[in-house]
């Protein structure tokens, strides 16, 4: 138990606000998350949200952030969805910025499309509003995102999606909207040829958008969130400690604490040994005394004595290795998902080129999938036949001529991070015959396979059906449909590994 004053001190001194302002949301009301959404499942997923908050809430001794009260960060983000729909609604959308993060929809792209606006608009006097890709009925799909919200306060009624929006996506560079990218580093299709005026990114630079006044890109970095804490930095600091920025208002604690849930989950918690790099853990370091997860004590060197965690990992505060597990815990619990809820919730797609007279591309979509095909096909009801009849009608769906599956999970017995790999080609898009497409699967396996050590792929042959041990997958299709199964030993290469290496295939 501890004292405090229901209003911020950060204009005074960052440590003092620290002992003694109480967290953030306390002094709102507390409000229940709204249940507007039309999604069958968000309620049960709210709830279990809510068991990991309290319970990580429990273990640190934290109270408020996750108690479903609304926060500073909340009320910006409803003023700026309220004001920019309405502007748009009277046809104005000139002096607006609209930040987005990838089509995916992690929460390194939440959680960094929220910072970039609400730091922009803050200390930089613009006037931005993020713009989730994320359909709002899918976002049950990532429970964990939930969780960050929930602890940093944010219901995700507040939140802007494209079908909130009086005017199509593409007609938003027409009314004078511009847009900033994170996590990402090429405007989206749906978004015609807009001006784009900031990137931060640490995904492969397309080289698109090349006069952009921000153009951040580092890779590797674990989490572009560490990006976007370190662009803007050097004017949060400011903001902390003395005369705040252009349009005044310190910001919140809870957007420190969205940025630190980011980089702990894509870099294991800040692991030395996972994705974690030198701009990971300097972010953190300055993010951590700023939010709703530090005690008051680890900002106690005054101001602007930020302490930083060594890369060794081994001065990372048990709060944020606590909060790491139940991120993880949180993203991992896909038991109530369907197959076609599985390939969606963390889904991109691809264009890859040919030299076909036929067709200029054929479209590739990649799904992560956080759990094993062991698993998955203990799930189904009748196995590989079940699973792959849903991967036919979801490719169906979304016109895929191609369609990988990676998934990532721990094994069963040492908990040793794994990853596979199965890439499905279809006919009746654009290509036209069952060979062809057959052609087309050994084509990409020949490439793939000669990635060596870059993915170290070895013939996957768990639970095939009977006939088929040791000669690996490619028996699972059937008219039409062309399967492979790998099993990637290089457990580190993800889809941003996978997905050039797929798309430069020559066919
Ligand atoms: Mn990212």
């Amino acid at each position: 138990m501890r004292l405090c004053v229901p209003f911020s001190l950060q204009r005074l001194s960052s440590a003092a606000h620290q002992s003694l302002s109480c967290k953030a949301n306390s002094q709102g009301l507390r409000r229940p998350f709204s249940s507007t959404s039309s999604t069958k499942g968000l309620e049960g997923i709210m709830a279990e949200v809510q068991n990991h908050a309290e319970k990580l809430n429990a273990a640190n001794g934290i109270n408020g952030g996750g108690d479903g009260g609304e926060g500073r960060l909340a009320d910006f983000l409803r003023s700026q969805k309220e004001a920019f729909l309405g502007d748009l609604q009277d046809g104005r959308g000139k002096g607006w910025t609209v930040v987005m993060g990838n089509e995916a929809g992690d929460l390194d792209s939440l959680a960094s499309s929220i910072a970039f606006a609400q730091l922009s608009s803050s200390l930089l006097a613009s006037r931005s509003v993020p713009l989730l890709l994320t359909p709002q009925k899918h976002m049950s799909l990532r429970p964990e995102n939930l969780l960050a919200l929930r602890l940093s306060s944010v219901p995700p009624s507040v939140l802007l999606h494209p079908e909130n929006l009086p005017i199509p996506t593409t007609d938003l560079a027409s009314r004078g909207v511009r847009f900033a990218l994170v996590d990402h580093n090429r405007l989206l299709p749906p978004f015609g040829a807009g001006e784009v005026e900031a990137i931060i990114d640490h995904h492969d630079d397309e080289h698109a958008h090349l006069d952009a006044s921000i153009r951040e890109i580092q890779v590797p970095t674990g989490s572009c969130a560490s990006l976007v804490a370190k662009n803007f930095k050097p004017e949060w600091e400011k903001s902390v400690s003395g005369p705040s920025g252009k349009t005044g208002g310190p910001i919140p604690p809870e957007l420190a604490t969205l940025l630190i849930s980011s980089i702990l989950i894509d870099t294991t918690g800040l692991k030395p040994d996972r994705k974690a790099t030198p701009t990971d853990y300097e972010s953190a370091s300055f993010l951590f005394p700023l939010s709703t997860l530090a005690s008051g004590n680890e900002s106690a060197q005054g101001d602007g004595g930020f302490n930083s965690f060594s890369a060794s990992g081994s001065a990372v505060p048990s709060v944020l290795t606590d909060l790491t597990i139940q991120l993880q815990e949180t993203k991992s619990d896909v038991s109530t998902l369907s197959t076609s809820e599985l390939l969606l919730r963390d889904y991109k797609e691809y264009a890859l080129p040919t030299s076909s007279p036929d067709y200029p591309t054929l479209k590739v979509g990649l799904s992560t999938v956080p759990l094993g095909l062991k698993k998955w096909l203990e799930k189904e009801p009748s196995s590989w036949s079940s699973l792959l009849e849903e991967v036919d009608g979801y490719m169906l769906d979304k016109t895929l001529d191609i369609e990988g599956i990676l998934t990532t999970y721990s094994s069963e017995k040492k908990g040793k991070h794994r990853r596979e790999l199965a890439l499905i080609v279809r006919s009746g898009g654009v290509i036209r015959s069952s060979e062809e497409a057959q052609k087309i699967l050994l084509t990409l396996t020949q490439g793939l396979e000669a990635s060596g050590e870059a993915l170290g792929l070895e013939v996957w042959d768990k639970v095939l059906p009977a006939g088929l041990e040791g000669q690996g997958a490619l028996g699972l299709g059937k008219e039409g449909r062309w399967v492979n199964v790998w099993r990637q030993r290089n457990a580190k290469a993800t889809r941003k590994q996978v997905a050039p290496l797929l798309v430069s295939t020559k066919l």
